[in-house]
């Protein structure tokens, strides 16, 4: 399979070398080596993202404003293959390839506060930079993505159409969930709040997705996929549900899961550095709650995923996406208790 795709790239398969790549959990993704050049192929998820052309034709969108508008930025966008296309359709899946940045290290979890704070600026600037491009003009890749009231709704229908046993071993989270819908009422709020406008949102702003070179400076924001007009709370939010604890998403010794409250100054350094005058007045009161807002939701997702035995995110072993609700429920816990002293720091 990989031969056709590379030959249509204009690369020779016989000198190339493809090996699987990151730990993404919607996509598949490969490492090209070639004696030239070194790319990342991906598999797009048509399951998940229902028209891939839609994320193609926004990343040509970004790609010739970001151009015009900061030649300078790194924006890591397809490379146009030999038929013309930089989408390519074959044998009912979608492929796309990108120069791999030479260099360049991800991570999942972070150690240092410089790494969040590098980070979060790298967001921030992502946003603000597209701050003059008229996001109606983005597809929507994935309708009601971070709707966070729609996904309650997708919640309670998954509780009522569980099986006996998984709904008795959930009990507790979902009774956490119901206790805590109040976040969905905040969450209308600002929907309901025309001062509160869409921007150009990343929506999957997990520490995984930022490229750093090897002293820690943040190089620029990939996976772009779900980028799409959106509220800033989401990409903030996602940054403190997966910089703030030191241990990931997938921890499952819930002891662990300890909020670093120098990790969530170093979120709001970094990414008010960028949006500080970008954002409104009517926005920045929301900064604590977008921890709150996204914690929530991915609690949420894990949990219906779970409860509608895990056709979302898969499972890799018994009770997965169980775990990996009680994680986002543990950190949620402690984020509430903080959130006196996080206003004030
Ligand atoms: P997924 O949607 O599955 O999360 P990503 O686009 O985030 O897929 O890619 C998965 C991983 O591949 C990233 O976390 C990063 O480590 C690596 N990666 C992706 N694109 C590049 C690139 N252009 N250069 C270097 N590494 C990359
Ligand atoms: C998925 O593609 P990836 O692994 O970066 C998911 C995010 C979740 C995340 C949880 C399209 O992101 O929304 O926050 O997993 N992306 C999609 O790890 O559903
Ligand atoms: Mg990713």
């Amino acid at each position: 399979m990989f031969e056709n795709i590379l030959r249509i790239y204009g690369l020779d398969p016989v000198t190339a070398n493809v090996q699987q790549f990151g730990d993404g959990l919607i996509n598949h993704t490969w490492k090209v080596n070639t004696p030239e050049q070194n790319y990342i192929l991906q598999k797009v998820n048509s399951d998940v993202f229902k028209r891939p052309s839609d994320i193609d034709q926004n990343f040509s969108l970004l790609r010739t404003y970001l151009n015009k508008e900061c030649p300078d930025y790194l924006f890591v966008s397809p490379v146009v293959a030999t038929n013309g296309e930089s989408l390519l359709h074959i044998d009912n899946g979608y492929y796309r390839l990108f120069p791999f940045i030479e260099g360049s290290v991800s991570v999942n979890v972070l150690t240092k506060k410089e790494e969040a704070f590098e980070a979060a600026k790298q967001f921030g600037k992502f946003t603000k930079l597209l701050n003059g491009f008229n996001v109606k003009e983005l597809n929507i890749t994935i309708p009601d993505f971070h709707n966070l009231a729609l996904r309650y709704d997708q919640f309670t229908i998954a509780c009522n159409e569980a099986s006996a046993e998984r709904l008795e071993k959930a009990a507790e989270s979902i009774q956490f969930i119901k206790e805590h819908h109040g976040l969905v009422q905040t969450y209308n709020e600002i929907l309901n709040n025309t001062a509160i406008p869409l921007r150009v949102i990343h929506h999957d702003t997990k520490i995984s997705n930022v490229l750093f070179d090897d002293q820690y400076k943040g190089l620029c924001v990939i996976d772009l996929d779900t980028v799409m007009p959106g509220y800033f709370i989401s990409d903030v939010g996602d940054m403190m549900r997966t910089y703030l604890s030191a241990v990931s998403e997938e921890e499952t010794d819930f002891s662990k899961i300890a909020i670093r409250k120098e990790f969530f100054k170093a979120i709001y350094d970094g990414y008010m550095g960028e949006m500080q005058d970008v954002l409104t007045d009517a926005e920045k009161p929301y900064f604590v709650y977008a921890g709150k807002f996204i914690i929530y939701m991915q609690a949420i997702r894990f949990l219906a995923d779970y409860l509608q035995n895990d056709i979302y995110y898969g499972a890799k072993y018994e009770n997965h996406n169980f775990n990996r609700a009680i994680t986002q429920i543990t950190l949620l816990k402690q984020y509430i208790k903080l959130e006196p002293e996080l206003l004030s720091l």
